[in-house]
């Protein structure tokens, strides 16, 4: 790891889990309680009801807004600075890794910051966040002022593409460096799984971070067993001692 000089940090909703984000995959609650997180992510979901789905992104927003980044976030940003080249690829719909610091972050499945018209894709400054302390709330999302189409999440739905130019990105540098972390994500959702595998067909060493046993893909990766704000900060640390 001392000797990498091309670094890739790939994060999933589990580098956010120790801020008091829950995972993409863990139960819903509340409101949303009956549904899958998979069938609320798709623009047919927001289509249907349109209330639930926004009500669903806005409480989201709203919890994002007040927890702040966690040792797993701090570290990666510590390493940054340290480490010849590293490329920090997410993706989260949070900004934590940018508040604690990193500053260059490509996020391959948008933003829970940026909505957008749904017709002519004009950008709006987000709502008002909402006060999670009235509990879970149906919300109509706000209508475009300049076309009158509906304003919806800044993210990427199953099914839509990954913003081309972080897309492409990710991908060169996977097939470039010497050396991917992948952090708290369990691999599912195409096309950012590839980056790992990827990255170890490339000739990268391919470590990952993870409190689950994961299947790893070839002889090139590894696990550390654990929890990212437990695991990272200590990694760092070794990696970054005389
Ligand atoms: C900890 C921890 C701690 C806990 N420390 N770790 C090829 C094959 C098969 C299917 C497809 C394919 N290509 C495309 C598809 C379809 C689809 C797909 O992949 N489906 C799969 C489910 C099978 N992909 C798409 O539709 C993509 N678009 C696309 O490919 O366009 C071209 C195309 C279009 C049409 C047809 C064909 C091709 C778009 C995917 C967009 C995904 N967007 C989401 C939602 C964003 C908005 C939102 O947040 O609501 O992004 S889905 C969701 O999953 C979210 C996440 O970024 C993403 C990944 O999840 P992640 O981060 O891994 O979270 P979890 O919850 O799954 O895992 C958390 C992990 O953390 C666990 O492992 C825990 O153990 C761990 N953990 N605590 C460390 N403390
Ligand atoms: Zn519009």
């Amino acid at each position: 790891m001392r000797s990498a000089q091309h670094w890739v940090v790939f994060t999933g909703a589990g580098v956010s889990a120790e801020s008091g984000i829950p995972t993409f995959r863990d139960a819903l609650t509340g409101l949303w309680s009956n549904f899958d997180p998979e069938d609320l992510a798709t623009t047919e979901a927001f289509l249907r009801d349109p209330d639930l789905v926004w009500g669903w992104y806005e409480w989201r927003r709203a919890k994002v807004l007040k927890v702040a980044p966690n040792p797993a976030h701090q570290a990666i940003a510590e390493l940054a600075r340290h480490v010849p080249r590293l490329t920090l690829i997410t993706q989260n719909v949070d900004d934590l890794h940018e508040r604690a610091g990193s500053p260059s972050v490509l996020h391959l499945h948008g933003s829970l910051h940026h909505p957008r018209c749904m017709r002519c894709a004009k950008a709006l400054d987000p709502p008002q966040p909402l006060d999670t302390s009235q509990g879970e709330q149906l919300l109509a999302p706000p209508v475009c002022v300049d076309c009158g189409g509906l304003i919806r999440p800044g993210v990427v739905w199953f099914g839509e593409m990954l913003p081309e130019q972080a897309l492409t990105q990710a991908f060169e540098a996977a097939a470039q460096c010497d050396l991917l972390l992948s952090v708290g994500t369990s691999g599912v959702v195409y096309p950012a799984a590839q980056i790992p595998q990827l990255a170890a067909r490339s000739g990268a060493w391919v470590i990952h971070i993870n409190p689950q046993n994961l299947a790893l893909g070839s002889e090139r990766e590894f696990q550390l067993t654990g929890a990212a704000g437990a695991l990272l900060p200590l990694l760092v640390q070794q990696v970054l001692a005389d």
